[in-house]
């Protein structure tokens, strides 16, 4: 079967596709899966707005903000797909709650980025930006983490365009909608903006393991 697309509800929430989710439940050991999620067999396709056009010839990947060099730096197409790439196995963790277990990227590690076009001293967070001004932010540490990478291939085959060809961030440790499809930008901020979803209700940091789902639970204190 293709891919399945799951709509989000009207009121702005991230909506789970009910049926396929009973269909699909499984339990797992507890530490494979974090709390409240279950293990699709499908690879859903989850967004909000329309499926980009990807043009070699104006595409680019932008890093802005507060650079080291007080400049942006840009990659092209031809630029970007020859930078140093990496094979992981991670799996994937959306607040509906359906995981994508065992997926295998392969793309340039944002550290690879972080190393050509460092950050100001200071910068402690990030924004990646998307086509259509989608945008996820998180803690530098969390996009400069070892599996934290910009996948161009899934399980030995390029992206498709409804999973962010050509180009998405995976941040496997995360909740998948800071896993930016269609990336274009890395934006080092100065102090700690919200992104598309986080100004929507959901939680900043966002770990599975301990279930930062929504804004609100940032309130409880626990900041790291
Ligand atoms: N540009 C962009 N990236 C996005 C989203 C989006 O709406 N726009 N949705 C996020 C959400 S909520 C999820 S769960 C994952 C889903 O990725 P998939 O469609 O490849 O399964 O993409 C994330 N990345
Ligand atoms: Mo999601």
């Amino acid at each position: 079967m293709g891919p399945r697309t799951i709509e989000y509800a009207a009121d702005g929430r991230m909506a789970g596709n009910r049926t396929s989710e009973a269909a699909g439940r499984e339990r797992l050991p507890q530490k494979r899966l974090p709390p409240g999620q279950y293990v699709s067999h499908e690879w859903p396709v989850l967004h909000y707005g329309p499926v980009p056009k990807f043009d070699p010839d104006t595409w680019d990947l932008q890093v802005f903000g507060a650079t080291a060099s007080g400049q942006e730096h840009r990659w092209g197409w031809e630029d970007f797909s020859a930078l140093r790439r990496r094979v992981l196995v991670a799996d994937l963790h959306c607040v509906t709650k359906f995981s994508v277990l065992d997926n295998e990227w392969e793309g340039v590690p944002a550290s690879v980025l972080l190393e050509l076009a460092p950050p100001e001293p200071g910068v402690t967070h990030v924004m990646v930006w998307a086509e259509y001004g989608y945008s996820a932010n998180m803690r530098l540490s969390d996009f400069a983490a070892d599996h934290t990478l910009f996948a161009i291939h899934r399980n030995g085959e390029r992206l498709a365009p409804e999973h962010g060809y050509p180009v998405r961030l995976v941040v496997p440790h995360l909740y998948a909608w800071k896993s930016v499809k269609w990336a274009r930008g890395v934006e080092y901020a100065v102090g700690e903006p919200r992104g598309f979803w986080e100004e929507r209700g959901y939680h900043k940091i966002a770990d599975p393991w301990r279930e930062q789902r929504y804004a609100y639970q940032e309130l409880t204190g626990e900041d790291t």
